[in-house]
């Protein structure tokens, strides 16, 4: 229950051991001194800052590079401990109601907000903006980088027989024989491990997807509008099916955004760690924050991978102020 005015709890997770580069802990900063917090209270919201969820000596202890991973997952460890911690507030924040906004950091945190709001509200629905899937698994990727992979660890039907998603270093926590912590407790009395079923997700801006994933996007049924699609009908009625798929049985269900940068096109947000040509347009990137602002059904979201050290100074600030603008109008920023 949504009361007015709505509180949004603002988390910064400068997480980078999902992904190869330095320079992805820079978003949440830039994003909040260039003035986050206070565009959203003008846009009606109490806003809850909650201290950075990895401190800033995360992840660089004693030596310099870190602990080696025992699956095709990099760094399982430091990330899984980074999604757990961004699991428990994202928890414990929507179950007392408000909207988590997660500043990211690389993709890999998403598998901790989405584990949190799904454990705290399980019908979420959930609308994936990017140019990639990010539906790997340490058994599938190519790459062995998480930020490829925060959907495919939560998603049904994802993990190889005989594997457990649990057996990967830092992802204990996704298991059902989990003993609890605090924040994040066994799961019992029927509760199961947060999991996203395939017909809970809808793709925004796919054009660079690995093999299996292509495959798992087909064989698992994924509803994806690629770049091609938005080609083809154009980005209004590619938001009308997308929320259409995700609302048509329950009107009001909550929804979770999960916009990562490179979904744009390079030539309007440079920079970030993996960029594809051929994305959404400057008011495509727009248009598909606001709409799903406007359904009323958000309920929490993410903005990741900006990388203001992967370009010149022109481009990072053009980048970060596109998040800021795309955070905004999620927020429920409008035109007039
Ligand atoms: N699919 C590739 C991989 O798993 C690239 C993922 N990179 C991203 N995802 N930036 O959004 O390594
Ligand atoms: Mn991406
Ligand atoms: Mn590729
Ligand atoms: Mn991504």
């Amino acid at each position: 229950t949504l009361s007015e005015p709505r509180t949004c709890s603002l988390i910064p997770c400068p997480m980078t051991f999902g992904q190869p580069f330095t320079g992805t802990d820079m978003g949440p900063e830039l994003l909040m001194q260039k003035g986050l917090p206070s565009m959203l209270s003008n846009l009606g919201w109490r806003v809850d800052r909650v201290p950075e969820v990895l401190g800033k000596s995360f992840g660089s202890s004693s030596s310099s590079s870190p602990p080696p991973s025992t699956s095709n997952a990099k760094n399982s460890s430091l990330v899984g401990l980074g999604a757990l911690s961004l699991a428990k507030l994202c928890l414990k924040k929507s179950s007392s109601g408000n909207f988590p906004l997660t500043l990211g950091g690389d993709h890999s945190i998403s598998l901790g907000s989405l584990a949190g709001v799904l454990r705290s509200r399980p019908a979420t629905g959930v609308i994936w903006v990017d140019a990639h899937a990010d539906l790997n698994t340490p058994w599938i990727s190519e790459s062995g980088n998480m930020h490829g992979m925060p959907v495919g660890l939560l998603m049904e039907g994802m993990i190889p027989e005989g594997k457990k998603v649990e057996e990967v270093e830092g992802l204990e926590w996704l298991g059902e024989g989990w003993e609890g912590e605090e924040g994040w407790p066994a799961y019992k009395d029927g509760e199961k491990p947060p999991v996203l079923k395939p017909s809970s997700i809808v793709y925004v801006g796919l054009r660079d997807v690995d093999k299996e994933e292509r495959e798992a996007i087909k064989s698992l049924n994924i509803k994806y509008y690629s770049m091609y699609d938005i080609d083809r009908l154009g980005i209004g009625a590619v938001m009308e099916k997308a929320l259409e798929h995700l609302l048509k049985d329950d009107p009001s269900r909550p929804l979770h955004l999960s916009y990562d940068i490179d979904a744009v096109d390079p030539g309007q947000a440079p920079a970030t760690g993996t960029t594809v040509r051929g994305g959404l347009t400057y008011r495509e990137a727009h248009f598909v924050a606001e709409r799903i602002a406007n359904s009323g059904n958000l309920a929490s979201a993410d903005l990741v991978e900006l990388n203001p050290t992967l370009s010149d100074d022109v481009g990072a600030e053009e980048t970060v102020d596109l998040g800021l603008q795309i955070l905004t109008s999620m927020m429920g920023k409008s035109i007039i």
